[in-house]
């Protein structure tokens, strides 16, 4: 008997090593996506600005918190309108930020150690002082038709108008004249940002001639940015309908309803082509370039992307509007359970807590929460992307308009420029208690390090005798490593107002249960009915923040018909088998 079950169990595990082998993961389903915003990352000459040398000089940061993949907001050469991401060339690398050979090393350094490096792809605009733009403004081919342009239409006194309403998404008008060639262009965000045309085959031959630069230089996929706002309709004489959200002001986005702006059919075939152009490429690991593309839209729209080729269309239901100050257990059960109920078959889910254009998390949720947030980051089904300082729990700064940076936040005032300034979510990665927090040796940096620095900093947590965020972080990333983790079955368990919980398990490895307060009282409550009839647990990951009884700590064991958990606070513990009981 005894012997007939250890050779069904022999066989099975050669059988099931089989199986694991066929359902390998790619490094993009596995890895965290650590994202960088390169100017707040590290300083390393002193002109308060980050750049590549910098962030160079931290990789053992993403090695230590166990993040296999970064990606880097733009560090191509740009006036700086929009910080970056107004290029006014695609492939090379703006002075501020270093040289291409920084760039190199960068990759070269990051590869050795195992950590893929994703850049952001910006298409739908280039700078206005673009070579391409400069050109198309004189009427030289073959850029004439790089951009929309447009004569407008006549006005009652004979001058040009602007032919329609559009909007910008930072606010206000789309097309700005230009006095040299006698023309409107059209623009998406800022004037100093005009939109490339797509409808024009060169344009599109141009932009994957940048794609296939940086693949043949070894970049392991693009995030590609704003591609809702690729496509207009040709006919410039349709007026936008209005929106009637109230207390929406006619300069504001959201004042109109863009069907005619956004998320044309068009951008299917661009998706395609870019597809095209990074498959070109081979890789040492067999795996395809990485494509994640930036909209927020249903998940029905940003699915549909999945059919044209790229691999993942970012989540940002967590973000935007997201998990607010109110979303208690239920609620954020019910945001996770939209990405998996409505993601194709064989598709990959993934969640984002928070980017360089929101509010931090901390900032809805406040300081307090930052574990039990990076908690349910990381023990979800799907690849989690991280926004640099959300390791540490890094909290927003509060910027006076005289010093907002943010032309998103200036372009609505004094009096509204919060609403939209991205400044506060943008500030410089704390690293130690030193002047500046250790992000810069100059007396200023571009946006003014928190306050808090002293405690909240990578050094300072990497040490602290009680748990810190970091420290949580990176025994949450270990923990991914486990099979139930990265490809398990995620079900949920004990639901209601307070408490989002689930269990983790795949065939023959441990079983976890995570479960995590998210309401405003006490929880206590019996998870028996979802463990498949087990009722003891061990401590594995917690909040670190168990200052009441029953003090949870790593390795208790627990009966899991009562678990008491305060809000915020959130355990990670594996089930154990009734016979160890025993
Ligand atoms: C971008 O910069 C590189 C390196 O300086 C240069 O060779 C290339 O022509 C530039 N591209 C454009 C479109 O100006
Ligand atoms: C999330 C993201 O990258 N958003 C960018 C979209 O594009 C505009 C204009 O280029 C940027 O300002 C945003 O930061």
């Amino acid at each position: 008997m005894r012997v007939g079950l250890s050779l069904l169990l022999l066989i099975c595990s050669v059988f099931c090593s089989e199986i694991t082998d066929k359902t390998k993961l790619k490094w993009w389903q596995t890895s965290i996506i650590y994202q960088i915003y390169p100017r707040s990352f590290k300083d390393s000459d002193g002109d308060g600005v980050g750049d590549l040398k910098g962030i160079i000089s931290k990789i053992d940061h993403f090695v230590y918190i166990g993040v296999k993949a970064i990606w880097l907001s733009p560090f191509y050469p740009s006036p700086m309108k929009d910080f970056g991401y107004d290029i006014s060339n695609h492939t090379d690398v703006d002075p501020i930020f270093g040289t291409l050979d920084d760039f190199r090393t960068l990759l070269t350094e990051c590869h050795k150690r195992d950590i893929k490096v994703i850049i952001d792809f910006v298409p739908n605009h280039t700078s206005d002082l673009h070579p391409w733009f400069l050109a198309s403004v004189r009427g030289e081919e073959p850029y004439k038709d790089f951009y929309v342009w447009t004569d407008g239409i006549e006005g009652p006194d004979g001058t040009r108008i602007k032919p329609n309403n559009w909007l910008s998404v930072f606010g206000g008008e789309v097309w700005k004249w230009n006095e040299q060639r006698q023309q409107f262009y059209y623009h998406a965000f800022l004037e100093e940002q005009p939109d490339l045309n797509y409808r024009n085959p060169k344009v599109i031959e141009e932009m994957n001639n940048v794609i296939r630069f940086w693949s043949e230089m070894g970049v392991d996929g693009i995030r590609v940015d704003a591609i809702t706002n690729l496509y207009e309709v040709e006919d410039v004489s349709l007026n936008e309908p209005l929106s009637e959200k109230p207390g929406v002001p006619e300069f504001q986005y959201e004042y109109l309803n863009h069907i005619y702006t956004s998320n044309l059919p068009e951008i299917e075939g661009a998706i395609r082509g870019w597809r095209n152009a990074m498959n070109e490429f081979k890789t040492e690991d067999g795996v395809p370039r990485f494509m994640v593309v930036e909209f927020y839209e249903t998940p029905e729209k940003r699915n549909a992307y999945l059919g044209y080729g790229c691999d993942l269309p970012f989540n940002f239901d967590l973000v935007d509007p997201g998990i607010t100050a109110d979303c208690g257990g239920r609620c954020i059960r019910d945001m996770v359970d939209i990405e998996y109920s409505a993601l194709p078959k064989h598709s990959w889910p993934n969640f984002v807590l928070g980017n360089h254009d929101r509010k931090r998390i901390t900032k809805k949720r406040g300081a307090g929460a930052a574990n039990a947030m990076n908690m349910l980051l990381l023990t979800l089904r799907g690849t989690p992307t991280t926004y640099y300082g959300e390791e540490i729990g890094m909290e927003e700064v509060y910027v006076p308009f005289e010093d907002t940076k943010d032309p998103w936040g200036l372009n609505y005032g004094k009096e509204r420029y919060t609403e939209f300034s991205r400044d506060p979510c943008r500030t410089p990665l704390q690293w130690n208690g030193d002047s500046q927090s250790g992000f810069t040796t100059a007396e200023k940096p571009w946006l003014p390090v928190h306050d808090n620095y002293r405690t909240v900093n990578v050094e300072t947590q990497k040490t602290s005798k009680e748990l810190s965020p970091l420290q949580l972080y990176k025994q949450l990333a270990e923990l991914r490593e486990n099979t139930a983790f990265q490809k398990g079955d995620l079900k949920y368990a004990v639901v209601n107002d307070n408490i989002f919980s689930y269990i983790r398990n795949s065939v023959g490895d441990p079983r976890y249960l995570v479960t995590i307060n998210f309401g405003k009282t006490n929880s206590k409550d019996d998870y028996t009915d979802y463990t498949d009839g087990r009722f003891l647990g061990r401590i594995i990951a917690h909040t670190g923040n168990m200052k009441n009884e029953p003090f949870y700590k790593e390795d208790m064991e627990v009966p899991l018909n009562g678990i008491l958990l305060q809000p915020d606070q959130g355990l990670v513990i594996e089930l154990l088998n009734k016979r160890q009981e025993l």
